[in-house]
């Protein structure tokens, strides 16, 4: 493992444009719950009773409970080593930081240049697409006043800014996101790779040239297709990648 981190951090050390994609993985060490790991979110509950707006349309009330008790559990977490190195490399030029996570503990260690492809759980907008309610608006109260909540506009049902199963993402999101798969090196960090459009990227920067490495805990199905995989956690092995580069 040595070696390969010596390497990475070399290639990353020399990289003019860096791309780095994380999922739960990286918030794991937070006391953020993974979606697919043992204890994973998906293990209590199935992604179509929840996660598709199916779900919301048919019981609102059982959705927003779930996001009210996520809410919660991530309100009491704070970013951890692996959030703090990718948000001190992200003030080099050049470097672009794409998340698949809704935690928002990217932007609270303080994250530039920063794509959140699913959005974000502390985020609302309005479910009857009302025009104001359209741009999604902040609430970070805790607990929420009301569950489910309203739109702040027209006071019809709000819905959580998040991305679906089965919804597009944002176009601007994903074309960033498109952009930064143009770089020296791509960092697929704590995430199963299962969830298009996302899974994709490392695929489409291998393909456009870059070096390609991953950090997480096991193997996946993005593994064997990249340069380097590195098995550990995100909050171990970045800090000995940093210590590393000169
Ligand atoms: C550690 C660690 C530590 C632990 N250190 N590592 C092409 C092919 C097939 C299907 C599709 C396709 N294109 C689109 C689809 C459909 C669908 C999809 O991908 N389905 C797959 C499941 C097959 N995609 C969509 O619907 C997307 N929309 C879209 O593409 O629109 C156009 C379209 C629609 C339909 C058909 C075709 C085109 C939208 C995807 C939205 C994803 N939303 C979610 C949930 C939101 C709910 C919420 O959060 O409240 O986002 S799904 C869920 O998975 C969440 C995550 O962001 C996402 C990714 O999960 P992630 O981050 O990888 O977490 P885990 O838990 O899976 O993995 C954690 C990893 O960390 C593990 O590997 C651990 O080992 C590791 N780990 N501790 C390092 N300390």
């Amino acid at each position: 493992m040595h070696d390969r981190i010596e390497s990475l951090a070399a290639r990353i050390g020399a990289a003019a444009r860096v791309t780095i994609l994380t999922g739960a993985g990286v918030s794991a060490a937070s006391g953020v719950p993974t979606f697919r790991g043992r204890d994973g979110l998906w293990r209590q509950h199935r992604a179509e009773d929840l996660a598709t707006p199916q779900a919301f349309r048919r019981d609102p009330a059982l959705v927003w409970e779930w996001y009210a008790w996520r809410r919660e559990t991530i309100g009491g977490c704070r970013p951890n080593a692996a959030h703090e190195i990718i948000a001190r490399w992200s003030q080099r030029s050049g470097c672009t930081v794409v998340t698949q996570n809704v935690d928002d503990l990217h932007l609270r260690a303080g994250t530039r240049n920063l794509v959140r492809l699913h959005g974000s759980i502390w985020e609302q907008t309005c479910w009857n697409a009302c025009p104001e309610g359209a741009v999604a608006w902040r609430d970070e109260r805790q607990p929420l006043p009301e569950v489910p909540p309203r739109c702040v506009h027209c006071g019809s049902l709000a819905r959580p800014a998040i991305v679906w199963f089965g919804e597009s993402l944002r176009h601007e999101d994903l074309a960033a996101a498109m952009t930064a798969t143009a770089c020296d090196v791509f960092l697929t960090v704590g995430t199963s790779s299962v969830v298009y459009p996302a899974a994709g990227l490392v695929h489409e920067a291998r393909a456009r040239g870059a070096f390609t490495a991953e950090i997480n805990l096991e193997a996946t199905g993005a593994s064997d297709g990249v340069d380097v995989a590195i098995q550990g956690g995100a909050e171990v092995v970045l800090p000995l990648i940093d210590a590393a580069i000169r």
